[in-house]
């Protein structure tokens, strides 16, 4: 298939002929694959109609390759990969035999392309073990802002080629789940270090997820993070939260554009061992009149992302997704529950509050999946955005947090106790989740301290679909143990 031939002279007719070539494609994947490229039926139908003349649909192609000496680019002799995805951001295309892809450029100003890392396969890391997995086509650059943004890229690369290079990944993954590290300057960064991630270093963990709210409004700090998390020797992926954002930008899509710049689409997707995963952006950046602020959203695009995304993973396999804004503050989330509701292993997780609660939502939310979803706001590393009483070193300290961690355990004893059942043993402790509200960012320092770091979350067998109970039934809290 090329960029002519889906040329068509009128809208309508256009239409019609696009509408008649993906049922003929749909009809024969075989044929798909002989083209090198099988694009999902679902995104044809999802094509805005167009009006007056079409304009010509500019494609952006490329390769997904065994990068064998991992130097970051082709070398004659180094293979393609055939059905890796790789997604515009809101289309999903598999490769073809030889490794090809072709989507739709979506924005010619802005278009970010990005491979959907397969199971088995890992994507290059910088130093700081930040994943590199995608290309941000953008001509002129980001728009002028505060904090800097995407460097102009030029025009579109003739090839743009994601390397790719196989590694082991266990049934059983350990994550690390970090909430809102959330730093105002590096002072509150070397408490993350000392306090933090000190303890993280070496862990057997697969990934860490960084849960959003990764600064404090000071964007300058992504890359000192990053120095930071790179030390734990694990890869991290990374979540958008409402204090990572250009604050100075009109509108949401270049909200995120120093987030972009650092880590790449603020939502993408990947598999690792037996699970799907998926970051989405669910920060919607709002500027008008009134004022400035945020509220949870993922708007149209990212839904059919998510659409597309999912088409390919088959049924019985656990989808974990990440987020910044706890799942019921998400304004359109009844649309992504359509999305999920029917697959029998789908767990999330969010962070935001600055405490530890484990929600299932139910049919009186909109949810209408066999069981309850189980979503974890999970503690935040900031605790009580690094507040608390000096310590000897000067870091808020530790007995301080724990006597407010005393005073909120004895409060929400039974909280507790369900909370402890919810982790260890499986299943949803009879609507327990909100029996800790309130608890507010002490509950989040009381995880960290009474739960060896309630963060550091492993992630057992029911997510790899050996277990009829329910996905993400059997979380355990790392290193819990019982409150002094
Ligand atoms: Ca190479
Ligand atoms: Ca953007």
């Amino acid at each position: 298939m090329d960029g002519g031939s889906r040329q068509t002279a009128t809208s309508q007719r256009g239409d019609r002929l696009r509408r008649r070539r993906w049922r003929r494609r749909r009809a024969g994947a075989a044929l798909g694959a002989a083209l090198g490229l099988w694009l999902l039926p679902a995104a044809a139908a999802a094509a805005p109609q167009q009006q007056g003349p079409a304009a010509p649909a500019p494609l952006a192609t490329g390769f997904v390759f065994h990068d064998r000496d991992r130097d970051g680019s082709r070398d004659p002799e180094e293979p393609g990969l055939a059905r890796v995805a790789v997604s515009n951001g809101r289309e999903v295309a598999l490769t073809g035999e030889s490794g090809r892809w072709i989507l739709p450029l979506l924005d010619p100003d802005d278009t970010t392309f990005f491979v959907i890392k397969p199971q088995g396969w890992m994507v290059p890391l910088t130093e700081q073990r930040v994943p590199r997995f995608h290309y941000s086509h953008k001509p002129s650059g980001s728009p002028r802002l505060r904090h800097a943004g995407v460097p102009p890229s030029g025009p579109l690369p003739p090839s743009i080629d994601f390397p790719l290079h196989p590694q082991h990944e266990p049934a059983e993954l350990r994550l690390v789940l970090l909430g809102d590290p959330q730093p105002r300057d590096r002072r509150e960064l070397g408490f993350l270090a000392r306090d933090v991630v000190a303890e993280l270093i070496g862990l057997p963990a697969a990934f860490g997820v960084a849960l959003g709210d990764l600064t404090f409004d000071d964007l300058t700090l992504f890359e000192p993070l990053n120095e930071v998390l790179g030390q734990t020797g694990f890869p991290w992926f990374f979540v958008l939260g409402n204090h990572d954002l250009n604050q100075d930008a009109r509108e949401d899509r270049w909200s995120d554009e120093t987030f972009e710049r650092v880590y790449g689409p603020s939502y993408y997707a990947f598999d690792w061992g037996p699970a799907h995963f998926v970051v989405l952006d669910d920060v919607v950046w709002t500027r008008g009149p009134a004022g400035a602020g945020y509220r949870g959203g993922l708007g149209q695009q990212q839904l059919e992302f998510l659409r597309h995304d999912l088409a390919l993973v088959p049924r019985e396999r656990p989808v974990v997704l990440f987020m910044h804004v706890p799942l019921t503050e998400v304004e359109d989330r009844a649309a992504l529950y359509r999305l999920l509701q029917a697959r029998p292993h789908v767990f999330s997780v969010s962070a935001h509050r600055h405490y530890q609660r484990h929600v299932f939502i139910g049919e009186e939310d909109g949810w209408r999946g066999t069981a309850p979803h189980h979503h974890l706001i999970q503690a935040t590393a900031s605790g009580d955005w690094w507040q608390g009483l000096p310590d000897e070193r000067g870091h808020p300290a530790r007995d301080h947090a724990r006597r407010s961690a005393q005073r909120l355990v004895a409060a929400h004893a039974e909280a507790g106790r369900q909370l402890h059942r919810g982790l260890q043993a499986g299943g949803p402790p009879r609507r327990l989740a909100a029996r800790d509200r309130g608890a507010g960012g002490g509950a989040a320092r009381a995880a960290r301290t009474h739960r060896g770091l309630g963060q550091r979350v492993r992630w057992l067998g029911a997510l790899a679909g050996r277990d009829a109970g329910r996905a993400g039934s059997r979380l355990e809290a790392a290193g819990a143990r019982a409150p002094p």
